[in-house]
């Protein structure tokens, strides 16, 4: 079995400081890394000289951490990540910033990593990169020597071919993705719009298997949509903290059906469109008002970045002015939480609602989709209510799956989902739930690490 050799910004793996690895993609890695003695390595989260690597073993996993010096923290993670490729790739050119240091600081930090990384690096390893702060780095490695099969995985959509024009040096971009032996998006649509920009403007061609090629080069571009994992979050959702969760939930809205929403804060969310679609509900059904209560937990989330602060703003100035507008002495149309909950907290919330609102005006994937479906209660489910936007939609064909940005469609779909009976509720849910628990995060990882296996390693 070849070693499993992950890199991504952050490091999620278990550590002596933080034993339980958060989230799903962490679970996943995690294990897979256990199982082949592999390292994972990123930026510490800390600023400051950059020293050497500093390794940790924990429970298996072995870390491989580096800090960075705050002009890049500003300039590569503040800056191009966050305030050009995330804009950008989400499809907010109005959002997107273009600065020469920013692609400096990129650059410069995954010229880094692969100086630092490259010698721990065996020619049998797997080696997975994650994500938009690491595009180019596979390139990178290959200019080093490295001759590895070299896997990439983009959690992000990835734009139109147009919209990507508007990077000035998208070309240099995209080019080393070709670095890479196997990439992979989350949705059959990502793909297509990676395909697109291939052939456009690189002049490339699509071939079998999901084979792309491009001046001589083949690399495999493939969909592969992330999951959850389902088994921990089931559990979870049936365990003591979620039925307590629960119980608390359903006493605080005292016979009304709650509507949830749980998102980081982030402009590409859609809460604000959740928020005015919300408040039509409450404007064009007053009869139904006081029978409903939103609950939108949103902890911030890139607070140094402009964009994130004036999205908190608005949403702040828009859920006081709903709750003005529409709030009784007995009741408040919408409970607005700005923090992070443990994930078994989150399971009994999801699992108390009647109706999951899931908005994204544009989302890789969107996890919280996937973790409402599985959290509902088998005999009595709530309804899934699904951007068409995001990734998931792909596969939550069952959702009731709405326009965002409209907040009529998302009013109407609310009203459906109150009312709809119980054996459509569970028909729904059923097909959904069959999806997030057969194409879990554990999925996911293997199809991706199997057609990496698969590649012929470059050359000697
Ligand atoms: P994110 O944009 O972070 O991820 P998402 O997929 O929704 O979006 O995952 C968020 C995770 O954070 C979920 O597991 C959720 O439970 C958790 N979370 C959110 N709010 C929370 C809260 N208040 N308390 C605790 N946990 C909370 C990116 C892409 C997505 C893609 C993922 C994985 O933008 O499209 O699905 O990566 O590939």
């Amino acid at each position: 079995m070849s070693r499993l050799i992950v890199i991504s910004n952050r490091v999620s793996a278990p550590t002596a400081e933080q034993p339980s690895a958060q989230g799903g993609l962490a679970v996943a890695l995690t294990a897979a890394l256990r199982e082949a003695d592999g390292i994972w390595f990123g930026w510490s989260g800390q600023t400051g000289e950059t020293g050497d690597l500093k390794f940790e073993t924990y429970d298996g996993v072995t870390s491989a951490t580096i800090d960075l010096p705050e002009q890049d923290v500003e300039e590569y993670y503040d800056g191009y990540a966050n305030r050009t490729l995330w804009p950008l790739f989400h499809y907010r050119l109005g959002l997107t910033e273009f600065e020469r240091d920013f692609q400096g600081g990129y650059e410069r930090v995954n010229r880094l990593f692969a100086d630092v990384i490259s010698p721990h690096i065996e020619p049998n390893d797997l080696v997975w990169v994650h994500d938009y702060h690491m595009i180019p780095l596979g390139w990178m490695l290959r200019q080093q020597g490295i001759k590895s099969r070299l896997g990439f995985f983009l959690h992000i959509p990835w734009p139109p071919a147009r919209l990507l024009i508007a990077l000035p040096e998208h070309r240099r971009l995209v080019e080393a993705l070709f670095g890479y032996d196997v990439v992979g998006f989350q949705t059959q649509e990502w793909l297509e719009t990676f395909h697109d920009y291939v052939e456009r403007e690189m002049g490339g061609t699509i071939g079998e298997n999901g084979d792309v090629t491009v001046g001589g080069r083949t690399i495999k571009a493939i969909a592969c949509p992330i999951g959850i994992d389902a088994k921990e979050f089931i559990a979870n959702a049936n365990g003591p903290t979620a039925q307590a969760t629960h119980e608390r939930m359903m006493e605080s809205v005292t016979g009304r059906d709650l509507i949830v929403g749980v998102d980081r804060l982030d402009y590409s969310k859609g809460i604000e469109e959740r928020f005015n679609g919300y408040q039509r509900y409450l404007e064009t059904r007053p009869e139904m008002r006081t029978n409903v209560s939103l609950l939108q937990i949103a902890p911030p989330s890139r607070a140094t970045v402009q964009s994130y602060q004036e999205i908190r703003a608005t949403l702040d100035a828009l859920s006081g002015r709903i709750n003005g507008a529409f709030a009784e002495i007995d009741w408040v149309p919408l409970r607005y939480v700005n923090r992070g909950l443990p994930r078994d907290v989150l399971a009994g919330a999801y699992r108390a609602a009647r109706v999951g609102l899931v908005t994204p005006l544009r989302d890789g994937m969107n996890l919280v989709a996937k973790e409402f479906v599985a959290a509902q209660d088998p005999e009595d489910p709530g309804v899934l209510i699904l951007s068409r936007f995001a990734g998931a939609a792909e596969q939550l064909t069952e959702a009731l799956l709405i326009n965002p940005y409209s907040p009529d469609e998302m009013a109407d779909a609310i009203e459906q989902a109150l009312a709809m009976p119980p054996d459509e509720r569970i028909a729904r849910w059923r097909k959904m739930y069959d999806n997030v628990v057969n194409e879990d995060v554990i999925w996911w990882r293997k199809r991706f690490t199997d057609v990496l296996t698969a590649v012929e390693p470059v050359a000697a």
